[in-house]
């Protein structure tokens, strides 16, 4: 059923992060790797961790400034009731799709991504978010998961990010190595169909795939009503190490309402 325990949210509050008993069904997750696969190549010069905006349909070429042609069956995850009714209890009635970032780590080759906020990288205010990270393929400390470093998001603070020009990262922005301790991060193993779910303040990465096996997750990027989704804001400067553009990029309101009343919900509908 996908209801959190009240264990389940107090463990988010105090550390995070969470890991929810429901998952998708098998014939979902079978379904979602042939979309993956679809997607794949109809991105052939992407690197596969970095489908952003996987949900984003009928934009292509010169008219898509984030350079990846989407599809709709990620747009329908991020619309799951059900991954919606986990969101709801953590984050409130007013739910904003506003991201939905294929990591897909390529067995052998596949790119760490740094230790990081999400919260450094976006133009949300005040800034709020949780993220559902769904695993396609098992993800597990062999082939990177993700690793958290509990608790790390409790003072809500955005700590100082060093920017690393390398090109075997997924982003380009670290976080400072005396924010945090890397001794204390647990990794999130995963089974196909389960899922995770990270605050926005909370420190994460995932090491290289140097193993024998894929690990493919869909991130979907949910902010709460009461926030805004500021498109004059450019954080980071453009060097996050993905091409994102904010100022085109769809919001869908999927429940409730915009409490600020600023959100656009127009922009990148043509
Ligand atoms: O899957 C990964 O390697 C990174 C995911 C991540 O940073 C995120 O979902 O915020």
């Amino acid at each position: 059923m996908s209801r959190l325990t009240d264990s389940e949210v107090a463990q988010y509050a105090e550390r995070g992060y969470l890991v929810p008993s429901f998952r998708l069904p098998a014939e979902r997750v079978d379904r979602l790797r042939e979309s993956l696969d679809r997607l794949i190549r109809d991105n052939p010069g992407v690197r596969p961790e970095k489908l952003v905006s996987a949900h984003v349909v009928g934009r292509a070429g010169a008219a898509n400034p984030e350079g990846v042609k989407g599809s709709a069956d990620f747009l329908d995850l991020g619309m799951e009731p059900q991954i919606l009714d986990l969101v709801e209890q953590l984050i409130g009635p007013d739910i904003i799709l506003w991201g939905c970032h294929v990591f897909c780590k390529p067995a052998g080759d596949g790119h760490e991504t740094p230790w990081h906020q999400d919260g450094h990288y976006w133009p949300i205010r005040p800034l709020a978010n949780c993220t559902v990270w769904v695993a396609l393929d098992a993800s597990t400390t062999e082939n990177g998961c993700l690793r958290v470093i509990p608790g790390s998001h409790a003072a809500k603070v955005t700590y100082p990010h060093l920017f690393e020009d390398r090109q075997d990262l997924v982003l380009q922005q670290r976080t400072a190595d005396e924010a945090f301790d890397a001794g204390t991060a647990v990794d999130l193993e995963l089974q196909p169909g389960q899922m995770s779910m990270h605050d926005v303040y909370m420190i994460h990465g995932a090491a290289a795939n140097t193993s024998t096996k894929r690990r493919a997750g869909v991130a979907l990027r949910y902010m709460p009503g009461t926030s805004l989704f500021d498109r004059s804001l450019k954080p980071v400067d453009g060097k996050s190490g993905v091409p994102v553009s904010f100022a085109t990029r769809p919001l869908w309101l999927l429940r409730g309402r915009d409490v600020t009343g600023q959100n656009d919900f127009r922009v990148g509908f043509d």
